[in-house]
């Protein structure tokens, strides 16, 4: 979109409206034209801790405005390469996915069934949190993607048994998407310290195939060879929950946990990930504007690490071309 300008619009950060990355809105998901999709499901209403994460979505597109896509793309000087052309991708931001206030079964619907128009028109979801219960219904939603495994990045393992009876809270995403007949195994990375799931609940995910790294193990084996061992699926889906970075440079969330990774740790990953199988789909949840310092750090970090998990992911298929 155009700012007004007498001359030619420079269309720097602070202009303009705040989709992701300042790309186009998609007003109608049903004629979405884009390889890539930007959604927001601003629902915190399954979470467990402390709520704030229904304005990540909002806070995440104001972050990004700091990147754009541009003809020719964006240069990485430590890569040495140029980064989501616009002339050769398109992000379209299909804005939120209707929240319903105080009805998680109708806002889940309608979470699922975004995703699912758009993985039947094989875009790629980007899909901006909300607590992690989000992550069940885009991934519910994913079906038309074919099988495909998840790497969740978390400092929970999200395979909590039903609290009170309710299966579909923030702390089962993982648990209920293993039930998923088209999805594979999790590979869980940067699961640490005193949590919501018991020996037990480790057991099932094991028992389902899920491999399980805490930071410090994942840092001790290296990511290619934790790839080598886990042999991701042709495809797999990314899940993140900004508690898996550490908690002084990702505050604003419902749980902060101290030893968790670095933002470079992540990039990395992101990018051998992307070399070891397609990308087809990405949660990024918790992030809970609310509580974040006065530059934003937290927001900020989950728009920075979304824009590289997507030039990774279409650098890697330009290569394949
Ligand atoms: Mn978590």
């Amino acid at each position: 979109m155009n700012n007004f300008s007498l001359s030619k619009p420079l269309n720097m950060a602070p202009t303009g409206i705040a989709t992701f990355a300042k790309t186009q809105m998609c007003q109608d998901i049903r004629n979405i034209d884009a390889d890539i999709a930007i959604l927001g499901a601003p629902s915190d209403l399954a979470i467990q801790g402390r709520t704030g994460c229904r304005l990540g979505p909002r806070g995440i597109r104001i972050a990004s405005t700091r990147f754009s896509y541009k003809p020719g793309g964006t240069y990485d000087s430590e890569r040495g390469k140029f980064y989501m052309d616009s002339d050769r991708w398109t992000v379209a931001d299909c804005g939120d996915v209707d929240y319903v206030p105080g009805d998680w079964v109708q806002t889940s619907d309608n979470i699922e069934a975004a995703v699912r128009i758009l993985a039947e028109k094989g875009v790629m979801p980007v899909v901006l949190g909300g607590d992690c219960a989000i992550g069940y219904p885009v991934i519910k939603g994913m079906e038309a993607a074919g099988s495909f495994d998840i790497i969740h990045f978390d400092a929970h393992l999200d395979w909590t048994k039903p609290v009170g009876g309710q299966k579909y809270f923030n702390g089962a995403p993982m648990r209920n998407a293993a039930g998923l007949r088209y999805v594979g195994r999790i590979l869980h990375l940067g699961v640490r310290g005193a949590g919501s799931s018991g020996p037990d609940d480790f057991a099932d995910a094991k028992a389902h195939g899920d491999m399980i790294y805490s930071v410090k193990q994942t840092r001790a084996a290296g990511i290619q060879a934790i790839l080598n061992e886990f042999k991701p699926d042709k495809k797999v889906f990314i899940a993140i929950d900004i508690d898996v970075m550490d908690a002084s440079c990702a505050r604003a969330t419902a749980s902060p946990m101290f030893g968790g990774f670095w933002y470079e740790e992540m990039a990395d990953m992101f990018e051998a990930i992307a070399g070891s199988a397609e990308i087809i789909g990405i949660t990024l949840t918790e992030v809970a504007p609310p509580y974040d310092d006065g530059v934003d750090t937290t927001a900020y970090l989950a728009a920075r690490m979304i824009s590289d998990i997507l030039n990774f992911a279409t650098k890697a298929k330009e290569e394949k071309e």
